[in-house]
């Protein structure tokens, strides 16, 4: 999306000026002036609407008026901050901010053979990372293209990072300041853990921390109590951005943001924070004295019965099945970050019918012609009985125990457990549970660190959205495929669409989600299938290996829906 073209023209620059006082005196050198500011316009506006063609001839063509040092400092960040406000008041979206960032860097690259080798652009440098046992990356490349093209220097250390790689950079680098970035729940404890081993060292270099399961209120009162130096939480990467600028002028705000502290209940990330430091402990304890819970879940339900027992291994997945399920509102709004913004209903609908649908069509049909997507799925079903809050899992001769899976039970609500879905030990029922690993395969991964890597950013940004929605498309396909075999895919809404809030009988639970918050239980479920075999491995912090894979536990039973324990 372009803004105006005419909104970010510089409104009075001291070295033009300077320049046209001088020049005034020969009708050669006014032309050269009207032709140096005309170029300076030409290549704000390139920045600002993403545009390549003919990018060269524009900086050779203002090489003769400035250094590469001011055009890069004066012109082209100053199209950035435009870009960053367009972003900032909802008229730019993430993708065309990207498209602006690949500007700059070209721009940069160009540029640089004609600096100084001592001459530095930073204005500042960062050391990033995604913390220990967190294999996600996108959260904090997005935040090193949006800091390195506004002029910073980012240190990206990559993925399950440990804190000592971090600190050993920040000393190598001088480094202003620390980022840490983690998508999964642990990493918010990782986080916790790093800074109390940082205070413990004395050390006092900013930290600017971010990621979905972070929460502002998490990060101001629980985490900026463990750590001496000032700990920032940043929403998105321009809040990266505003920080570094903060720190950078020595003005960074590290008290907190007023509401902060207002908010007494906790939302469903911070009650999902709350529980990982509790849960373990939590679920284990036994009811207090006096105290028995249960809820109660129909047990009388009848138990389908599986075309197979055991394990199966589908490596030829039809790559347009899986489209078919992907949720494009999860896709666009949240991969993608195309949002409505500023634009009135008609502008949004515009943009999506002529740039975004367009875009997801040619995607769609480069990965099927390259196979840059390849699913594969290992699913198997097995004989269980709950027994109070654990779920038994029988080997194949249907009787003797191969494994357990504790859940924790609700307190209060419907005081609820996974297991009270399933036939008790006592009733003499024998029941069925499926579980399921799916992937886009390997390829996804390595073909999103080639595109970040090469600096395409929009297409990373379009690729690795796709890669991971097809994850949870090909969970949601294949969750269809197993109630079809268990024969109760009868109640299945007609419309993919309302597939995606239930509209099913029975339920899909991710290992990590708030009923089943244990991710160590990914192991068990690895013993049952064998997640290899499909070219998936678990690392040591129970993430997923490639990031583009999910796991879930299938259970049948009417009565089953999502649930929360607070
Ligand atoms: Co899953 N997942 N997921 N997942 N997933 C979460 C994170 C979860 C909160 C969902 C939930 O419970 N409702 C939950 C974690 C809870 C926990 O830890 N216990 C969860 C889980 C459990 C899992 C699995 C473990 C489930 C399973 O299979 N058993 C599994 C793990 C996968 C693995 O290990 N590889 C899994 C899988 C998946 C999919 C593959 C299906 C898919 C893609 C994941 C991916 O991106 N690689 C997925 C998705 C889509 C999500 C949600 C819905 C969205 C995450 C996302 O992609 N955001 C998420 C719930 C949610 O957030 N609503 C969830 C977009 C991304 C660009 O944002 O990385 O946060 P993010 O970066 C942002 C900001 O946070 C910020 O700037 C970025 C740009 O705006 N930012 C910084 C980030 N770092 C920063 C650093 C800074 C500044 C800003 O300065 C240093």
């Amino acid at each position: 999306m372009s803004p105006a073209p005419t909104a970010h023209k510089l409104v009075f620059d001291p070295l033009t000026a300077l320049m046209a006082h001088y020049a005034a005196h020969t009708p050669q050198k006014r032309e050269a002036v009207v032709r140096a500011a005309a170029v300076e316009d030409r290549l704000k506006d390139r920045v600002i609407d993403g545009d390549k063609v003919g990018l060269q001839a524009d900086l050779d063509e203002a090489l003769k008026t400035y250094s590469a040092l001011d055009i890069i400092n004066t012109v082209l960040l100053g199209g950035m901050k435009v870009v960053g406000e367009l972003f900032g008041s909802g008229q730019m979206q993430l993708p065309f901010v990207l498209q602006s960032a690949e500007v700059m860097k070209t721009a940069v690259a160009y540029l640089e053979q004609f600096m100084d080798k001592a001459a530095s652009t930073s204005k500042g440098v960062m050391v990033l990372a995604t913390v220990k046992g967190d294999v996600h990356d996108i959260g904090k490349n997005l935040v090193d293209i949006i800091l390195t093209n506004n002029g910073y220097k980012v240190i990206n250390l990559g993925i399950k990072c440990p804190v000592e790689t971090m600190l050993h950079a920040a000393e190598e680098h001088k480094a202003h300041a620390i980022g840490m970035s983690g998508l999964l729940v642990k990493s918010t404890l990782i986080m916790k853990e790093n800074l109390a081993v940082m205070s413990e060292r004395n050390i006092t270099i900013p930290v600017i921390l971010g990621g979905a399961a972070l929460t502002r209120r998490y990060v101001e009162q629980d985490l900026r109590a463990v750590y001496t130096g000032p700990v920032v939480y940043a929403n998105d990467a321009f809040d990266g951005l505003k920080y570094m600028e903060q720190i950078g002028k020595g003005e960074l705000s590290a008290t907190p943001q007023a509401g902060a502290e207002d908010e007494e209940v906790l939302t469903g990330t911070e009650a999902k924070i709350a529980l990982a430091e509790q849960e373990d402990q939590r679920y284990r304890d036994p009811a207090p004295a006096g105290l028995t819970l249960h809820s109660t879940v129909r047990k009388d339900v009848p138990v389908p019965v599986p075309p197979f027992w055991g394990v199966r291994v589908i490596d030829d997945v039809p790559l347009d099945q899986v489209f078919a399920y992907i949720n494009e509102v999860a896709l666009i709004r949240g991969q993608w970050q195309v949002r409505k913004g500023k634009l009135n209903e008609t502008e949004y609908r515009l943009l999506l019918q002529e740039k975004v649908a367009p875009a997801l069509a040619q995607l769609k049909d480069q990965v099927r012609r390259e196979r840059l997507l390849q699913p594969k799925v290992v699913y198997g079903y097995f004989r269980c009985q709950s027994s109070g809050n654990d779920l038994i899992i029988y080997a194949d001769d249907g009787r003797s125990e191969r494994l357990r899976f504790t859940f924790p039970r609700q307190r209060d609500d419907r005081h609820l457990c996974l297991t009270d879905y399933f036939a008790d030990v006592d009733s003499g029922r024998m029941d069925v549970v499926a579980f399921h690993l799916v992937t886009m395969g390997r390829v996804a991964s390595e073909h999103s660190a080639q595109l970040f890597a090469a600096n395409n950013y929009k297409e990373y940004l379009y690729f690795h959205g796709l890669s991971v929605e097809c994850a949870e498309a090909l969970a949601e396909l294949w969750h269809k495929r197993i109630r079809e075999e268990l024969g109760i895919a009868g109640k299945d809404a007609p419309d993919i669409r309302r597939l995606f809030s239930q509209g099913y009988q029975g339920s899909r639970y991710s290992f990590g989600y708030p009923a089943c918050p244990n991710l160590e239980d990914q192991a068990k479920l690895f013993r049952l299938l064998d997640g290899e075999q499909i070219g998936v491995r678990l690392t040591d912090e129970f993430s997923l290996e490639p990031e583009q894979s999910t796991n879930a536990i299938v259970v049948h039973h009417p009565e089953a829906r999502y649930f929360n324990i607070k």
